[in-house]
């Protein structure tokens, strides 16, 4: 019976079991239960009959509860839920978030909010974001020593990841507001405030409209959210990864550039045209598809956010004046010089352009000019100079470079601004919650060295919630020597052999290209990666593209990746003369950003051009996401999948082979089948009372344990009878004594403490006698 309490763990209110079994008993009283699918399954179907026959799909808010558990039941509860307009549904440990793809204020209004907060069960109510919000938040109050806690957002592109985001930035901001904040409303206005004001700003500059979502990120977000000892919000500090400044001077058919330029040519006065050079109905290559959308009506909003963030009005139009020389840059184009001594002349009417870009950037005009025409070359022993002139091409991939520099330096030197306005000073925080918000899974028809850094992130996202969710808890039972039938994840760990393993992988092998500097062709790179990777399991057959590339299976489906271009994308090479010439600006913001400092020259003279070669972007991009990953490690994590329930962004449209491919590619059904037969280890208060854990995850460490409720052990402790799953490990190690507590006795271990429960006092513990079907765990004497 205590097996088919276990395997049945989490399938229905705890109560409603209660009394359900209770009842049952009695009639199957004598009848010896097995232990097999099939003997659970029918006393599963009996007691729903017994409950008054199946429950509706729609009312079934945890995946755990569908039966059986396979890709189809999931979809259609999923399909049941949406087409009753409920979004949200719980799958064990993880909360699914289909994409209504229309605006339903009620579900996010700062009433729900409260009522999440205010709520002793939050998990009790329906499921949603804010009891994800809810759980971290507690998580981090409840324990002896605060511990960090994460929700790692993930779906593909335009499944929701950052609305999501967004709108747990507004829960923390409303429930963990400072009590100072509300008497004093101006400092409430400055941190809360300034943490949400941090959302528009970075969504301008970091966001553009793609083939997939409207508005979609071009970087990656980790955001901490601090709180101290009284879980006050008291600021915050946001990570950025590689955000995709080619979209600034390239953007692909269909597709538009980040959204701070639209609203900068739509939301200017006629004052600020003049200043800027935008007159109405000025045509700029780099900005395409320039029709109406909603992203670039949001000029003023993003004004007001920089000014809460302290960026006032000379310092934001000196930026908007950078960014419209930029516009007036890309308008600038070549023609193929007939001279090969000569540089490629301008193309008619475009030094209008080059006038214009050099006036608003603060630039000599002819340095900037020859800056893209003429590339400086020094050679020889005495490192002397020679120019030559470049290629049409080289001119056009110059202009670029220099775009790229300079918006890629801006909007590192925002997010700076942003966490110098929004971080708290260390001694006023003891805890973070953390928000992971990075771009989705892509595949595209052409794929390259962006893809593969997103997909790259995707699969180590997938490889930590394997290894924290599935992985580690199965081998935990396996070392507990519990019975546990293993169930077949995806472990992704052959693809990220493949990707970045050692002695040799696809990073390696661009990397090494890089290192070597050698004239190399797309079609031997992809000749390359295929004869020093074959056989590896997750490089895909290679027969279809007439183009050089390589597919890589990736746990959310296969990718090619175009090798053209890989190579210097990776090398990301920026020409000394266009750093040089930036230093020569008279502007005061691309002074800032471009220091011409001394000791960098100096040091550049001494070593000529032999410097050590600059880090490659797949190189800065692994450290960075190692980086990351290791914070996460420490933290607590909590998982939301974003599901997007058609590609059309349409609302009441669910495609179901659309949402079954993203229920596939995160593994949906096997994260549903652990969490349900596997045995609750999170913490919260259960409705039996018991010191089970079984919603919020929250492992304490047995130590810990004992070192706070050491005064509660009156009576003498108990042997580990009924405990059972207690490996031989544990039990040699005599601190299984240790877990029984005036005559409650704690089964497997620590990791299924109530805190809350225990603080509330041992008195109340042995009140709360009764069996946790939850759990198992019951009163021992
Ligand atoms: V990407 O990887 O950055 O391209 P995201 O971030 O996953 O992508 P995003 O949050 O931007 O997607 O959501 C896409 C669009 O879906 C939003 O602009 C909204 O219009 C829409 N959306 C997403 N979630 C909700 C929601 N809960 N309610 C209403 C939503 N609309
Ligand atoms: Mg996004």
């Amino acid at each position: 019976m205590t097996r088919l309490i276990d395997s049945t763990a989490c399938v229905c209110d705890a109560q409603l079991w209660l009394t359900t079994l209770e009842h049952m008993l009695q009639q199957v009283n004598g009848h010896s239960l097995g232990s097999d699918a099939q003997d659970r399954a029918s006393l599963k179907r009996d007691l729903r009959e017994f409950l008054g026959g199946e429950v509706p799909l729609h009312q079934l808010d945890d995946l755990t509860k569908v039966n059986p558990v396979t890709l189809e039941t999931v979809l259609r509860c999923l399909q049941a839920r949406y087409t009753e307009d409920i979004f949200y549904t719980n799958a064990g440990c993880t909360l699914v978030a289909l994409n209504p793809f229309k605006h339903i204020p009620q579900l996010y209004a700062p009433e729900l909010m409260q009522e999440y907060h205010a709520a002793p069960q939050p998990q009790k109510l329906k499921p949603h974001i804010f009891t994800v919000g809810e759980q971290t938040y507690r998580n981090v109050k409840s324990l002896m020593e605060p511990i960090n806690q994460s929700i790692v957002v993930s779906g593909e592109s335009g499944a929701g990841k950052t609305w999501t985001s967004r709108c747990l930035m507004k829960f923390y901001a409303v429930v963990a507001a400072s009590p100072t904040s509300c008497e004093n409303q101006t400092t409430a206005e400055r941190i809360e405030q300034r943490i949400l004001n941090s959302n528009p700003v970075m969504e301008a500059f970091g966001n553009a409209c793609t083939l997939r979502n409207n508005n979609s990120s071009r970087f990656g977000k980790f955001i901490q959210l601090q709180l101290n000892r009284a879980q006050q919000m008291t600021g915050a500090a946001v990570q950025t990864y590689l955000l995709e400044k080619t979209r600034v001077a390239c953007q692909a058919s269909s597709e538009r550039n980040f959204h701070i330029f639209y609203q900068i040519c739509k939301g200017a006065t006629e004052d600020e045209r003049l200043q800027w050079y935008l007159p109405e109905g000025t045509a700029f290559s780099w900005l395409p598809n320039p029709e109406s959308s909603l992203e670039e009506d949001g000029f003023e909003v993003t004004r007001e956010a920089m000014l809460h963030l302290g960026i006032d009005t000379p310092a934001q139009n000196n930026i908007f004046k950078v960014l419209a020389g930029l516009l007036h840059l890309g308008n600038v184009h070549f023609v193929d010089s007939e001279d090969e001594a000569q540089p490629c002349p301008l193309m008619d009417g475009t030094k209008v352009s080059v006038r214009t870009s050099a006036l608003l950037l603060q630039l000599p005009e002819n340095m900037l000019l020859e800056s893209m025409q003429i590339r400086t070359i020094k050679a020889g022993k005495q490192q002397q100079v020679f120019q030559k002139p470049c290629s049409r091409a080289e001119c056009d991939t110059r202009r670029d470079c220099l775009a790229k520099l300079i918006y890629a330096k801006l909007f590192d030197w925002l997010v700076s601004v942003i966490n110098s306005s929004i971080c708290a000073d260390s001694s006023s925080w003891t805890a973070f919650i953390g928000l992971l918000d990075v771009y989705g899974f892509e595949s595209f028809p052409d794929n390259s060295l962006e893809q593969l850094c997103i997909n790259y992130a995707n699969e180590k996202l997938q490889q930590h919630f394997v290894a924290h969710y599935l992985r580690a808890q199965q081998e935990e039972y396996e070392a507990e020597g519990l019975e546990w039938s293993f169930v077949n994840y995806q472990d992704n760990q052959t693809c990220l052999d493949l990707l970045e393993g050692s002695p040799v992988s696809i990073c390696s092998l661009i990397n090494e290209e890089c290192r070597l500097n050698r004239p190399s062709s797309a079609a031997q790179l992809q000749t390359r990666i295929e004869s020093s990777l074959a056989g590896r399991p997750c490089l895909g057959r290679n027969k279809l593209s007439r183009e050089p590339s390589f597919v890589v299976v990736h746990f959310a489906g296969p990718v090619r990746y175009h090798t053209a271009g890989l190579v210097e994308k990776n090398k990301d090479p920026v020409p000394p003369e266009l750093t040089g010439l930036l230093q020569q600006s008279q502007d005061p913001l691309l002074r800032m950003l471009f220091p011409a400092s001394p000791e960098e020259k100096a040091q550049e003279e001494l070593c000529g051009q032999s410097r050590a070669p600059a880090l490659t972007v797949v190189s800065k991009f692994k450290a960075s996401l190692e980086q990351l990953l290791q914070v996460l490690h420490n933290t607590t994590p909590h998982y939301i999948r974003c599901i997007k329930p058609n590609s059309q962004s349409q609302p009441q449209t669910f495609l179901q082979e659309e949402v079954l491919n993203q229920l596939e590619a995160c593994g949906l059904v096997e994260t549903i089948h652990i969490s349900a037969a596997g045995f609750p280890i999170r913490a919260s208060l259960c409705s039996s009372g018991c010191p089970g854990t079984h919603s919020v995850d929250q492992a304490v460490s047995h130590q810990n344990f004992i070192e706070r409720y050491k005064l509660l052990r009156r009576l003498r402790p108990r042997a580990s009878s009924g405990l059972r799953g207690m490996g031989p490990a544990r039990r040699s190690s005599g601190l299984s004594d240790n877990i029984c507590f005036g005559g409650l006795c704690l089964q497997r271990g620590t990791r299924q403490l109530t805190l809350e429960l225990l603080e509330s006092g041992r008195a109340q513990m042995l009140e709360q006698c009764a069996r946790c079907i939850q759990c198992g765990w019951r009163r021992h004497r």
